[in-house]
């Protein structure tokens, strides 16, 4: 039995799937999440003729798939929402400090009721190909179900994390229960109470389902080929009072937010780590550990990211919890990270995980010392035991940031493939635009300060600067534009020497774009910019503020 696949679930379509567009717009953007939402409101606003192609029945992107167990905010959702509708701001109101993923998809199904976004909107339209035409200077936009689109302008809003993968273990479709992949997780309620439970994978997402099911199912194993660092998310629910607060406080919220490097509200303490005492140091990390959200990591000494010793203080305190909260000391070790540092992937933030492993119907199967080697009838097979399962779910991650891209047929002068182009890692000017792709432009794309960010704060920058320089190329007669060869050199080669010194850059995970059950990623890349979303504004708004140097206009 293949594993199950939702793309279109039984949720009824806004609109009618071969409803019909004009032939032409200025503008299409892929993707219908919190970017291409946002893209549509703004180039309206000019306007500009638009078409958005989601494949989902509806609005969401990241929070329309993402249904699975447990699935929540790691930014406070305070600090998350879209912060450009002082009526957004005033009439939403936020129930936890670290809103669940049913919540998130509300509000976004509020922001697109409130501004009629869905008019716009092609839903269940797959985008297939984009092909650059040089001859009229635009692009033709195809649907996988053969619609298609002309368009002066191709915006893509399709995430980073969008391009879901299994793992390439033989046997997939020979298991007979029940498959889900975290990101096509069904519209359904499903029932995994008294089953045999199998997850694969121990990233934030499969963090998050294993503790969420771990109560209600019958038996969980737990398949884990790489430990992953975790901390205390310590959510809480927003009383009427707080809410109130919060909302008199938004433009000190999102002031805050501008000013540091990942847009979330916590800055990097300005101290180094061992410029403290032993004392001071281990208190100020107990200080964090005990902060809501990603103190431990955006807000811990200034050189956690980049100096090794200072990174190995902290994953040695972070080490010591885990060991404190395992009953078991031998499967707090397996449960301990001793390939990667504390914060050198993305932090999975957590409630009770490491308690999960000290109920008796929870097993940690360490995939290092026993690998999976296939999947069978009945569950999963590693090299010394049958695992038997009722469900198996794949938190298995995603082809991060130019999987997206690879998987749409995007092709830019004279017949050029992006994904060619890209083979060896990507090549953009301020992570926007890309040689050779005229009048493309990537929203969150590779190079972007976005994909390390409190997203949807760097989102709004990138939708607001695509916006303005639509506004500038109608008002000067413009009608293309294409990053210069010597602007995509420098920013490429400058990503590359930020992200040098970086501990992350040294890491396999997905924001070094390694995913090994994708064909040619299983090298490490640099994919983002890592100024800190301050200075990236600042390079967009000097570009703009030079009559978008660094660009072609005609
Ligand atoms: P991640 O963080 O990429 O995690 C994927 C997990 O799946 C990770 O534990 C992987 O182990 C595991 N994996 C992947 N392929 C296999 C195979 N073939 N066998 C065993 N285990 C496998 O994705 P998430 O969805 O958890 O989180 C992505 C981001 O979403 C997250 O950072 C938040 O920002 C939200 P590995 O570590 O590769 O050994």
């Amino acid at each position: 039995m293949a594993v199950l696949d939702t793309a279109v679930p039984g949720g009824k379509p806004r609109r009618t799937e071969r409803e019909a567009f004009p032939e032409f717009v200025d503008a299409v953007i892929i993707g219908a999440g919190i970017a291409g939402m946002y893209q549509l409101h703004q180039l309206r606003r000019l306007g500009m003729s638009v078409r958005v192609f989601e494949t989902g029945s509806d609005v969401g992107g990241t929070w329309y798939w993402n249904r699975y167990p447990g699935a929540r905010f790691d930014s406070e959702s305070w600090t998350y929402g879209y912060s450009f509708s002082e009526e957004v701001l005033e009439e939403w109101n936020w129930s936890e400090h670290f809103s669940a993923q049913p919540e998130t998809l509300r509000y976004l199904n509020f922001v697109a009721d409130k501004f009629d976004l869905r008019r716009d909107i092609s839903f269940n339209s797959r985008v297939a190909a984009a092909h650059y035409q040089d001859d009229w200077g635009g692009w033709n936009i195809t649907l996988d179900d053969g619609r298609c689109q002309k368009a002066t302008f191709l915006i893509t809003a399709i995430g980073p994390l969008s391009a879901h993968t299994l793992p390439r273990i033989d046997g997939i479709d020979d298991f007979q229960g029940t498959a889900f992949h975290t990101a096509r997780w069904p519209h359904h309620p499903v029932d995994l109470s008294n089953k045999r439970v199998g997850v694969i994978g121990t990233g934030a997402t499969g963090i998050q389902t294993i503790q969420t099911i771990a109560k209600s199912v019958g038996h969980l194993s737990v398949f884990q080929r790489t430990a992953n660092w975790a901390a205390p998310l310590h959510n809480t629910p927003i009383s009427a009072a707080e809410m109130a607060e919060i909302k008199a406080n938004y433009p000190a919220i999102f002031a805050r937010c501008r000013e540091t490097p990942g847009c979330f509200i916590h800055m990097n303490d300005p101290r180094a780590t061992f410029e403290v005492s032993e004392a001071e140091r281990l208190a100020f990390y107990e200080e964090l550990y005990n902060t809501p959200g990603f103190g431990i990591w955006q807000g811990n000494f200034r050189d956690m990211s980049t100096d090794p010793e200072a990174n190995a203080a902290v994953s040695a305190f972070i080490a010591d919890k885990i060991r404190q909260r395992v009953k078991d000391p031998v499967l707090a070790e397996k449960l301990i990270p001793k390939d990667h540092g504390f914060g050198t992937r993305r932090v999975p933030l957590e409630t009770g995980y490491f308690e999960v492993y000290n109920q008796t119907n929870v097993r940690l199967v360490d995939l290092k010392a026993t690998p999976i080697e296939r999947i069978t009838a009945t569950g999963l097979r590693t090299s010394d035991e049958d695992h038997d399962l009722d469900v198996l779910i794949y938190a298995t991650g995603f082809d991060a940031l130019t999987g997206g891209f690879d998987r749409i047929d995007i092709r830019g002068r004279n017949g050029l493939s992006l994904k060619e182009k890209w083979a060896d890692g990507p090549r953009t000017f301020l992570g926007l635009q890309t040689v050779d792709f005229p009048n493309m432009l990537t929203i969150v794309g590779p190079h972007n300060a976005a994909a390390r960010c409190n997203i949807p704060r760097c989102i709004e920058q990138n939708v607001e600067w695509v916006s303005a320089l639509m506004g500038y190329m109608r008002t000067h007669g413009h009608a293309h534009i294409e990053a210069t060869q010597s602007a995509e050199d420098e920013w490429t080669e400058s990503i590359n020497e930020l992200a040098a010194h970086m501990l992350y850059t040294h890491v396999d995970s997905w924001m070094t774009g390694v995913n090994r059950n994708v064909e040619g990623k299983d090298i490490r890349r640099v994919l983002q910019y890592q100024g800190g979303a301050p200075a990236y504004r600042e390079h967009c708004a000097q570009s703009a503020a030079a009559g978008y140097a660094g660009f072609e206009l005609r």
